[in-house]
């Protein structure tokens, strides 16, 4: 496991960022301080932070008694409901390590997830979005020999779990890994993210800072809570931290979302572009009182101006963009920004300490000296006291992902401003940003690849004005085949993976363009596609 240099880490140290603080002794402190104010709302449930407290004391204990170790993993796929914050936090006083997994992720994910961690558990819910989480992990754990319990919050066991009479946990490292997160991936399979409580801490307390969060303060996830944005930008963590309220939001849509911001009197809120305009559209005829609102983030994939410009006026909010990535970096606009750059760009870096450079971006292996010309367009890599030297047992991976002296490559274009702001131009990794939601092209080609039909697969982005890129695969078939876009769909469907990856547009062609040496060339590719689209 790659950690932070010893150097690198009595400097982060030395700096205040990291405080040995650990998110059990946080919630402990947060519970004392802030006892009977409600610290989450969802699903019709209402906990104070005494509550909560005293909830993750209870399943800490009872995750001890079941065999959970500390520093064993165990995977966690919940939607929105107050249970993700005691059973998480239970995990962590328990010294165990969450694996976030999405509602969206199905078994090829989720098996993935439990057997590349070597998971003793997993923890879900029954039916959530008229999908059977229960029995879809019942399957998944009888495959992975490392699962020996399966949890799901809402049954007998679980609730007896719950129960157990809380007792004194032994504190973990602090500086030691506190979770799992997930990358959105550009290479096959979605690669595991180890977070300290020192890093994370220091990310969510400062997001909490720059968001302007206050004890009075009200934020909403909107977003399913294990994506990091949620989660800690500045998100349930954030407001926690903060003592301020969360509030579940179940779904995303406006109907729910603005009955929420009217009843619990929502300040801050944090969403993917889609959403945004989604919100933008539907405030000009609801009879909500949105009036609460302060402010809304908006990232995950690039806000564009037009939106930008219409999400103050329409929801009667402050707009902060943010740029961030589940490995680490987080940028901000700020809440004092001229509008011009908030407007304009994604933000900067949360710290002084996070070091950006921006380097040629036509060479996949520059190194951190190889930067461009200040103004001009790089490809960013980064480095800092909350961005990870490297990924859970991918040392392969590892090789590419990071450069020599520990700047992890995001893949992404940009370009800088004099203020130290960055605008997202584009993105030289094999993803595609499908709203928000990450798309890595090989975990999809490999999927079709595995289809009797397809000898070829080959996964580019296409424009969309709704989502901003939707999926487009290429497939040369077999010989002797002729497999049709539905029936390619539904196989990659069936290999049970998140209904967004399943590619939005199949075409199948009798061959590849290729680049100079023979690579497919997915530029020619994505450029066809344009040319269609503009033959309308
Ligand atoms: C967030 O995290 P991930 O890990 O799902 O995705 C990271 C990638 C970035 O490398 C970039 O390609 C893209 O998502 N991205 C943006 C963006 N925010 C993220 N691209 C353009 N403009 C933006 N504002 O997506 C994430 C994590 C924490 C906070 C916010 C987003």
């Amino acid at each position: 496991m790659s950690a932070w240099p010893a150097d690198f880490a009595a400097r982060y140290r030395a700096s205040g960022h990291w405080r040995g603080q650990t998110f059990g002794a946080l919630l402990t402190s947060l519970a004392q301080a802030h006892g009977e104010r409600t610290a989450v709302v969802g699903e019709g449930a209402r906990w104070s932070f005494a509550e909560l407290d005293e909830r993750a004391h209870r399943l800490a204990a009872g995750f001890a008694a079941l065999g959970i170790e500390p520093g064993e993993r165990v995977v966690v796929q919940l939607p929105n409901v107050p249970e993700f914050l005691s059973v998480v936090f239970g995990l962590w006083r328990a010294g165990a390590l969450p694996v976030f997994a999405l509602p969206a992720h199905r078994s090829s994910e989720l098996r993935h997830f439990a057997g590349h961690s070597a998971a003793a558990a997993i923890i879900t819910v029954g039916e959530h979005e008229r999908h059977d989480h229960a029995t879809m992990v019942r399957a998944v754990a009888d495959e992975v020999a490392s699962v020996r319990d399966v949890l799901v919050v809402g049954s007998p066991e679980f609730d007896r779990l719950a129960a157990t009479a809380p007792r004194e946990l032994p504190d973990p490292d602090p500086s030691g890994v506190a979770f799992l997160q997930l990358s959105g991936g550009s290479t096959g399979l979605p690669k595991l993210i180890p977070r300290t409580h020192d890093d994370y801490l220091y990310s969510v307390r400062e997001s909490a800072r720059i968001c302007g969060l206050r004890t009075d303060s009200v934020y909403l996830a909107a977003l399913p809570v294990s994506h990091n944005f949620p989660l800690s930008s500045p998100g349930v963590l954030g407001a926690l931290h903060a003592g301020a309220k969360t509030v579940l939001a179940p779904r995303p849509d406006a109907d729910t979302v603005f009955g929420l911001i009217e009843a619990e009197g929502v300040t801050i809120s944090g969403v993917v572009p889609p959403l945004a305009a989604a919100w933008v559209q539907a405030a000009a005829r609801t009879d909500r009182d949105l009036s609460s609102l302060e402010v809304l983030l908006v990232g995950g994939a690039k806000c564009g101006r037009e939106l930008a410009e219409r999400i103050g006026p329409a929801l009667g909010c402050r707009l902060q963009q943010v740029f961030g990535m589940a490995e680490g970096l987080v940028c901000y606009t700020r809440l004092d920004d001229p509008d011009e750059l908030v407007l304009s760009t994604q933000g900067r870096p949360i710290s002084l300490d996070d070091e950006i450079r921006l380097v040629n971006p036509d060479d996949p292996a520059a190194s951190s000296a190889d930067v461009v010309a200040p103004g001009e367009v790089g490809a960013l890599l980064t480095r800092g006291p909350y961005t990870i030297r490297g990924y859970y047992n991918a040392d392969d991976h590892n090789r590419t992902a990071f450069t020599e002296d520990g700047f992890y490559r995001t893949g992404d274009l940009v370009r800088r401003t004099a203020t130290g702001h960055l605008e997202v131009v584009g993105r030289a990794k094999e993803q595609i940003n499908r709203g928000g939601e990450k798309v890595a092209a090989e975990e999809v080609e490999n999927h079709l690849m595995a289809h009797p039909g397809v000898l070829d697969a080959a996964v580019v982005a296409v424009p969309d004005p709704y989502l901003g890129e939707r999926t487009c695969a290429y497939v040369v078939p077999a010989e002797g085949a002729a497999p049709t876009a539905a029936e390619l769909r539904r196989f990659v469907r069936e290999r049970g993976v998140a209904a967004f990856k399943v590619p939005d547009l199949v075409q199948v062609v009798a061959e590849f363009p290729v680049t100079g040496v023979g690579k497919t060339s997915k530029r020619e590719l994505r450029a066809a596609l344009a040319a269609v689209a503009e033959k309308g």
